[in-house]
């Protein structure tokens, strides 16, 4: 593209996944090397724990506060709802937005409580309307492997029963998808390798002006 182009929308991408499949860093990755093209860039990590559904949040989530789980379900879909607006201004303004964990993660983690009047479908009803990324990843990695790195932490979900819950349950929600590709990450390899892969894969998406046209339904 040549400097004299009229400056197109950035692109939105989306990196979902298990707890510890190297979701962070790979995003940070791929920010460092945008940034090192000269593509203007945005990392946004989803909960975002500064706002004040962010503090509940992270209360919640750190065992210090109880919360029914709808109730906790409806403050993770608030906290992206009060974000889209800016990142949809930004997206419009031709600066790329990765996304670290979205309405994804917030549908089957819910559902993974096995709550008998939270289903997946009832999970999902928040996220309709919010953007539908251009790129969407899952890593993918058994909940064993995953453990394995650095070892889960004492937040709530990070139990191997609860993480083997999730994982099924992302496939499950893909498999219902209408509408967005997902392209899976074997998570399980080297950073290096991984990088490699998300890379080739984001180096191949057009930028298709209708791809931002629809929202999640
Ligand atoms: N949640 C989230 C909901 O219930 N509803 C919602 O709506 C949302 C958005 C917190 C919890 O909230 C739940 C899901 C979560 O349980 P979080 O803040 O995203 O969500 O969780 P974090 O603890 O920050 O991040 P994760 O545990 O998910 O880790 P990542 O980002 O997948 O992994 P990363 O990159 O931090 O790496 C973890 C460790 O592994 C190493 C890293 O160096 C690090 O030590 N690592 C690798 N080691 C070997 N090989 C590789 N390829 C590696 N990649 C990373
Ligand atoms: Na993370």
């Amino acid at each position: 593209a040549s400097a004299t182009t009229v400056s197109k929308r950035g692109i939105l991408i989306v990196i979902e996944g298990l707890d510890r499949s190297g979701k962070s860093s790979q995003c940070q990755r791929l920010f460092d090397r945008f940034q090192s093209q000269g593509r203007k860039v945005r990392y946004v990590k989803f909960p975002d724990r500064s706002t004040s559904t962010g503090h509940m949040i992270n209360s919640y989530l750190t065992g210090q506060a109880q919360q029914d789980d709808h109730s906790i379900h409806l403050i993770f879909s608030a906290n992206r709802w009060e974000a889209i607006k800016s990142i949809s201004l930004d997206l419009l303004s031709g600066i790329d937005v990765i996304v670290d964990r979205y309405s994804f993660s917030g549908a089957v983690y819910s559902a993974a409580k096995q709550n008998p009047d939270l289903s997946l479908e009832w999970a999902w009803s928040p996220e309709i309307g919010l953007l539908k990324p251009d790129l969407l990843f899952f890593f993918d990695i058994s909940s064993a492997d995953a453990a394995k790195r650095g070892g889960y932490g004492a937040e709530r979900y990070e139990k191997e029963e609860m993480q083997s819950r999730v994982r099924t349950l992302f496939k499950e929600l893909f498999a219902r998808l209408d509408g967005v590709a997902v392209h899976q990450v074997d998570a399980s390899r080297t950073m290096e390798e991984v990088a490699a892969d998300v890379l080739s894969i984001v180096q191949g998406t057009t930028e298709d002006e209708t791809l931002m046209s629809s929202a999640l339904h």
